[in-house]
């Protein structure tokens, strides 16, 4: 079920039915992978806007994405634009659900990543599929999770370190038990891995998220995706989680990013 090739494909010269085809995929098998695309920015922002509303983050979460008629475009590198290597990078090395800082239903996000440079060693990019994970637990913990919110809170996000005080939103109650609107399925949502439990002492909001966090890193219930150039890969943020697995040392690395505001299809 987690993760579905498409190959022989040109996504900038898509029938409606083979678009449609590719849309319908994501939320189901949570994370499709489009194999060998030559694409540019104009074409990842007009496909994204084919999928949804693009998401157009604040600077800071653009990363090193300079070129300003692209503020839909964000640089997840190693490599500056002018070409510099930034050393012994690290980022995403956790597991998290993008956009998990938008209020329920606006979360409903697809992110597309479409790599260019493959580093020869590591990088490869984490999912776990969270309806396996809501499956595999106990039904004891099942019904512990029944009616509990996680809360995603800005401020508890790496990556809004070095965004401004008005790039924040207001923080996100979530029901970890997440029915998806458009599959029906039952899945877990938890959007990073040190979301608090609302209403929960700490000790037991983490012990709970501890054992949340342990179905989702069951091997069984993970794809790992090892790049090959011009992958394009599009996912579901409200059906899986994703992390960087990181280990490419300083070996150049270049992949970009969208992300799209989605309604469920009827
Ligand atoms: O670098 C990666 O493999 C994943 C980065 C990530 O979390 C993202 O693009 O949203
Ligand atoms: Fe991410």
């Amino acid at each position: 079920m987690l993760g579905f090739t498409f190959e022989n494909v040109d996504i900038t010269k898509l029938s409606p039915d083979q678009f449609a085809e590719i849309r319908k995929a994501v939320p189901y098998h949570g994370v499709i992978c489009i194999k060998n695309q030559e694409l540019n920015e104009d074409d990842l922002v007009l496909f994204t806007k084919k999928l949804g509303i693009p998401v157009l983050l604040p600077e800071a979460l653009r990363f090193n994405n300079t070129k300003k008629e692209y503020p839909e475009l964000a640089r997840v590198s190693n490599i500056l634009p002018d070409g510099t290597l930034i050393k012994s990078h690290k980022a995403a090395e956790y597991w998290h659900s993008d956009g998990d800082f938008w209020q329920p239903g606006q979360n409903y996000i697809f992110n597309l990543l479409y790599s260019q440079v493959v580093p020869v060693v590591g990088g490869e990019t984490g999912f776990a599929d969270l309806r396996m994970a809501y499956e595999s637990l106990s039904s004891e913990l099942k019904e512990r999770i029944e009616d509990l919110e996680v809360i995603v809170c800005c401020d508890e996000i790496p990556d809004f370190k070095d965004t401004k005080p008005e790039d924040r939103q207001p923080d996100a109650y979530h029901r970890i038990k997440h029915v998806h609107a458009e599959t029906q399925m039952t899945g877990l949502y938890i959007g990073h891995t040190l979301a608090k439990i609302k209403d929960l002492p700490q000790a037991e909001s983490e012990e709970i998220i501890r054992q949340l966090v342990k179905e989702i890193e069951r091997p069984a219930n993970q794809y790992m995706h090892k790049w090959s150039a011009g992958d394009v890969l599009i996912w579901d943020n409200t059906s899986v989680m994703h992390r960087s697995m990181g280990g490419y040392g300083d070996s150049p690395r270049l992949l970009f990013r969208t992300q799209a505001f989605m309604s469920p299809l009827n």
